[in-house]
């Protein structure tokens, strides 16, 4: 196997590209992936002052340092979810990377700051722990970026992750969802701009990019993501790529292209500039109260409820959406 580049022994194949790499050419084609991303949907401009959502898996870490290494201003934000020992190693993970490379790493610790963990906001709230979890970090990240003055919010989602939320999205055609898939969400109206710079990278190749550069992510899985419908979604892709190599790319890009403008503009609500104010924490809401500040009730209400017995956790099926603010 050697490089497409310079015919040096080759470490990576990148089937959907039909080429072999070396390391460094593996590295250059990444930051090459990340890069194009950036311009080709807008996602940074010079100067911006970037916050990464940090977990201490592949997917994080790497887009923090491919956007050090493009030159980017990066500071990091990690929230403690309180999942066991799952948080406390995944919080080390991003510590020691941030302290290895003398980075500024913001944390919030939604236990101690909040008053209830993961397992008990989705017990609480009767809702399977993802979109429990997903609810906490969508507000902490919007607030830190927001409140820390940060002009750009970046998520590591890869290109598998942005492929599973569309295949959901498609199979139960939630079309208002369809609409609001992108690369980047615009800043409106009290939340961040968005941004995804993994999307043309997959889940395989992030993880070769932290081996290759020697990044020690967080390898396990989150012990909550049992029924996460994702990981079946992502699975039927992967399966569908290994006989076919690129489809997923195709699949993800086609629709941007091709399809993603005419479910824009026929899309009903999600208006962001007639949303009001949640009264507890000025967020962005549609109710008196915004979804988080709800949760912390319903949370820390159960927690100091002992004597009840905890509700039955109800695993939601059919809902698939990458990010529930309504642009
Ligand atoms: S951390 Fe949270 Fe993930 Fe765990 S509970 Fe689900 S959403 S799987 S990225
Ligand atoms: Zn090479
Ligand atoms: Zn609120």
């Amino acid at each position: 196997m050697k490089c497409r580049v310079c015919r040096g022994p080759a470490v990576v194949d990148v089937r959907r590209a039909n080429a072999n790499f070396c390391p460094d050419h593996f590295l250059r084609f990444c930051r090459d992936q990340v890069d194009r991303a950036i311009g080709e949907f807008a996602m940074i401009a010079p100067g911006d002052r970037v916050l990464v959502a940090v977990s201490g898996g592949k997917d994080s870490l790497a887009v923090w340092d491919l956007l050090l290494e493009l030159g980017h201003d990066v500071e990091g934000f990690y929230v403690g979810l309180g999942i066991g020992d799952y948080s406390d190693v995944s919080g080390q993970h991003a510590r020691r990377f941030a302290a290895s490379r003398g980075l500024v790493l913001h944390e919030v610790d939604l236990p101690e700051e909040y008053g209830f963990d993961i397992p008990e906001g989705s017990r609480a709230a009767r809702r399977a722990p993802c979109s429990a979890c997903g609810t906490s970090k969508r507000h902490l990240f919007d607030r830190a970026a927001i409140e820390g003055g940060f002009d750009v919010l970046v998520t590591g989602h890869n290109l598998d992750d942005e492929a599973a939320v569309l295949f959901g999205n498609v199979l139960h055609w939630q079309t208002d969802y369809l609409a609001r898939q992108a690369p980047v969400l615009p800043a409106s109206n009290g939340f961040p701009r968005k941004v995804k710079p993994l999307v043309r990278l997959s889940e395989r190749e992030t993880a070769a990019y932290c081996i290759v550069k020697g990044i020690d992510y967080l390898v396990e899985e989150c012990p909550m993501s049992a029924g996460n419908k994702h990981i079946g979604y992502k699975d039927a892709l992967n399966d569908i790529e290994l006989r076919s190599p690129g489809t997923k790319a195709d699949f993800y890009f086609g629709f941007l292209r091709r399809a993603a403008e005419q479910f824009r503009s026929g899309a009903t609500g999600g208006d962001a500039a007639g949303l009001g104010r949640c009264d507890r924490c000025g967020s962005p809401s549609e109710a008196e109260l915004c979804a988080f500040c709800r949760l912390v009730d319903r949370a820390t209400t159960d927690r100091h409820s002992r004597s009840v017995p905890p509700a039955p956790v109800e695993i939601q099926l059919g809902t698939t959406r990458s990010n529930e603010d309504p642009r």
